[in-house]
């Protein structure tokens, strides 16, 4: 279908009453948003039927993303870039009196994701459709979105993120599609035929429900599907047993219990409760997903045991690991499989990503609960274990090490173990991390099944986030290497030419400045305060985490303003700190740590000395939308985890590709940027991987050693507790007693003062703007080499067994 102007103005004024019997004059922003978006979605409908009717005439191999999380942001803008009627349709407004930048606005973020993890599942789900795979996302309709964040005196406060209270106009109910998710009651063998079958009795029946949400490819006729599943009781509204038998109030809690597991996204991403509700969302959104996926491929008539040349699974870290057992389940209770056959099947379609090597974020859960929730599936993962254990001791002949690799052990299911075993891929999202876990993590696994192990570096979308976000630094783009780079970002790399070229480099300058004052405008219009556009934008964007070093960043500049105080005529260039970041609602140390960023804020704000030469901005409720604000105008990328913490880092990768210059550890992907624009083009400062690793081993850090050594330091950690900073001197004392009394986890004293050299590196650099210039324009070269295309193009080929 070609759409033009005229047709689209037709077609949105009728939309408009056909939806709220209203014009233009009469329509508020919001139905005005609703009304394009819903026509987006119909000019993409024959799309998307034609491009699932070709995946089954043509019986392509399909690719399923199974994910807790993702974390999508707003759809309106993308949909429009990708279907290539962006320009178009802007102009076609404008003539209606209408500007669609205010539309883009209205729309409510899907904030079904807590960061990284969640994100990239969102990239992903962008570039399978743009490279043309056939590739969908499956995951849990969650009724609340990751919180939204409210900052009140300095504290983080938690609001509810009621994202579908306007209703969700991507979405297309599918309760034809429902099918029942089974849990708790008794598992009994029976001998059936010479076979044991096992019957399971007296469960709870959840109805899981089917939204889909079309994934729209950028200009190749391709719409994916994003299925997220909703929890409904099974007659609807309540337990008409208990209803009839009077029993008013179990009749509706029993609805309430059911609708509580698509309720709300889990907010804390560190460390692992074992929650009951967790696990239940799991095998929830797994088993619906995986009855779905053989419910369609049944359809197509082939035999069950060629499964995997059909369908690959990918598992987003450990959370939706128990698909292994539950399509074991399917295989070999339903389809009558012997357990070898469906093993090999299952181990072929499963393969398994790893996020992360922070022990405390391994999910293991109590047997007792697993076993209590989910019966057949602990017997049948019981039964992997126990062939898994007898392999082992039949290579090593020593108990030690099954015990160290048993899935069920010490009480608990290890997630992570059953997923490594279960399926024939494991990939890390690093170069750097897939060593960690080869080498120390995950080693014993490794040394076992080295096959299976394999790195992919995580990308982003480059049309998110280059294209759509930083339209100005896009144009100036294609205006001198052409257009090829946005169907193939590596050709990104063109603009090496031009980065001593002192034209371009003054038009570089001008685009950062421009999205710098965008970025000013709407600040001040929205909070009240201004922000200079001439000022360094320093900007550390991510969840606040004590690995990721948040404090490291407020000691820099609790330093630099002592030093403005001591000598207010310091040569700086005016620096502007920008943190966006949410605290899991239940880490106080990160909680604390906001509170910490802001009062440092009010107090340079009331200060004259430091006139004007640096201020800390905390930007409440980052998102993505908002990450689509602050990314462009960004001249500093803060990623300065301690080494060996951050798996990988996405973010390191936006602000690369908008132009602005890392300060690093060499820690997760950090290693790889710094690999491609090399050092000149990169500021770096730290810890190295073997040290901090002998440090952990040994046992032989003491923060106190550096407080005393370093009066910079004594200084900075004497104010968090001797009321210099404007607060009781109870405030912080938590910080404090974290990073003396208690030894520091992350090394943030011990990197200090190479912190702040490398700040004090950029600051030097940003004054030799000639320099600076070329540094940003040989990074935004090289961000072509993270675009998720990239990645995914590695895991069709190497994990899925796609060929192109
Ligand atoms: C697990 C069990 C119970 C409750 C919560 C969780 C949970 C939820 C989310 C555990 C971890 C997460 C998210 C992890 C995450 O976002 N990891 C990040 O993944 C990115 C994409 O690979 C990397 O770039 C980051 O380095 C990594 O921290």
């Amino acid at each position: 279908m070609q759409i033009d102007k005229e047709t689209l103005k037709k077609d949105f004024k009728r939309k408009l009453t056909a939806l709220y019997a209203e014009n233009i004059s009469s329509a508020s922003a919001f139905h005005k948003y609703y009304a394009i978006s819903s026509l987006v979605k119909d000019y993409s409908s024959e799309k998307w039927m034609n491009s699932n009717d070709n995946y089954s005439n043509k019986e392509k191999k399909q690719v399923y993303y199974f994910s807790m999380e993702f974390l999508i942001g707003r759809l309106l803008g993308s949909n429009l870039l990708n279907l290539g009627i962006k320009d178009m349709c802007k102009e076609a407004l404008a003539e209606l009196g209408i500007d669609l930048d205010e539309l883009l606005e209205v729309e409510h973020d899907a904030g079904l994701g807590n960061g990284g993890l969640g994100r990239l599942a969102a990239c992903f789900l962008d570039s399978m459709a743009s490279v043309g795979i056939p590739g969908h996302g499956c995951g849990i309709r969650y009724d609340y979105g990751l919180f939204e964040q409210k900052i009140v005196n300095g504290y983080q406060v938690e609001i509810p993120d009621n994202w579908l209270k306007n209703g969700n106009v991507w979405e297309v109910r599918r309760e034809d599609k429902a099918v029942v998710v089974k849990f708790g009651g008794e598992v009994t063998p029976v001998l059936e035929n010479d076979r044991l079958s096992f019957k399971h009795e007296n469960f709870e029946a959840v109805l899981a429900v089917p939204y889909d949400t079309p994934i729209i490819g950028y200009k190749n006729n391709t719409v994916n599907t994003l299925r997220l599943w909703s929890a409904e009781t099974i007659d609807k509204d309540f337990d008409f047993d208990s209803f009839s038998k009077g029993e008013y109030t179990k009749a509706v809690e029993h609805k309430y219990s059911v609708q509580s597991i698509s309720q709300v996204l889990y907010p804390d991403d560190t460390r692992v409760e074992g929650k009951i509700l967790r696990l239940k969302q799991q095998y929830f959104f797994v088993s619906a997903g995986l009855q779905s996926i053989i419910r369609t491929y049944k359809k197509m008539h082939k035999p069950i045991n060629k499964l995997d040349e059909y369908i690959q699974i990918q598992i987003n870290d450990t959370h939706p690991a128990v698909a292994i057992a539950e399509l074991m389940r399917i295989l070999v209770d339903e389809e009558m499989l012997e357990w070898d056959e469906a093993f090999k099947i299952t181990t072929s379609v499963m393969s398994y990503t790893n996020h992360t090597i922070l022990a405390e974020a391994l999910e293991k859960w109590p047997i007792n609960i697993f076993k209590k929730l989910l019966p057949r599936i602990f017997m049948i993962i019981n039964e992997i274990n126990e062939r898994f254990c007898k392999e082992v001791y039949a290579k090593y002949d020593d108990l030690n090490i099954v015990h160290d690799m048993a899935i069920i052990c010490d009480g608990y299911v290890k997630m992570a173990y059953l997923a490594i075993v279960g399926s024939h891929s494991v990939n890390g999202v690093a170069k750097l991390h897939t060593e960690i876990l080869k080498e120390r993590e995950l080693s014993k696994f490794y040394n076992f099944f080295p096959q299976k192990f394999n790195n992919k570096t995580n990308g982003i979308t480059h049309r998110r986030w280059l294209l759509q976000s930083n339209p100005k630094l896009a144009d100036l783009i294609t205006k001198n290497i052409g257009q090829n780079w946005i169907k193939e970002p590596i050709k990104l790399i063109n603009l090496l030419s031009y980065s001593k070229d002192k034209n371009f480099q003054d038009k570089i300058y001008e685009v950062k400045q421009a999205n710098k004052a965008q970025f000013s405008d709407y600040f001040k219009s929205k909070h009240g305060v201004t922000i200079d556009p001439n000022s360094i934008f320093d900007v550390q964007v991510k969840r606040l985490h004590a690995y990721k070093r948040q404090l490291l960043n407020v000691f820099n500049i609790l330093d630099l303003y002592y030093r403005l105080k001591d000598n207010p005529s310091l040569d700086i260039v005016p620096r502007t700190f920008f943190f966006g970041a949410k605290a899991a609602p239940g880490y106080y140390l990160a909680k604390q740590t906001i509170k910490l960023i802001n009062t440092v804020a009010d107090l340079i704000d009331n200060d004259q000395a430091v006139n004007g030469k640096i201020k800390v901005i905390f930007l409440e409720n980052y998102s993505v939308s908002l990450a689509e604000k602050i990314i462009p105008a960004a001249d500093v990328s803060e990623q300065i985890s301690t080494t060996t913490k951050e798996a990988s880092g996405t973010g390191n990768m936006k602000l690369m590709m908008n132009g602005a210059i890392t300060i690093a550890t060499l820690d997760g992907a950090n290693v790889e940027i710094r690999d491609q624009v090399g050092d000149d083009n990169i500021v770096i400062f730290g810890m190295k991987k073997d040290e901090v690793m002998e440090y952990e081993k040994n046992k032989s850090y003491n923060s106190t050693e550096y407080y005393n050594k370093d009066p910079r330091l004594k200084r900075i950690l004497d104010s968090l507790v001797n009321g210099s900073l404007g607060v009781p001197t109870s405030e912080f004392s938590d910080i404090h007693k974290y990073l003396l009394a208690n030894n520091d986890e992350f090394f943030v004293l011990k990197d200090f003062a190479s912190y702040i050299d490398a700040q004090n590196k950029i600051d030097e650099l940003y004054k030799n703007q000639g320099k600076w210039r070329e540094m940003s324009i040989i990074n935004i070269a090289h961000s072509g080499a993270f675009s998720s295309d990239n990645t995914i193009k590695k895991y069709a080929r190497d994990i899925w067994r796609i060929v192109k």
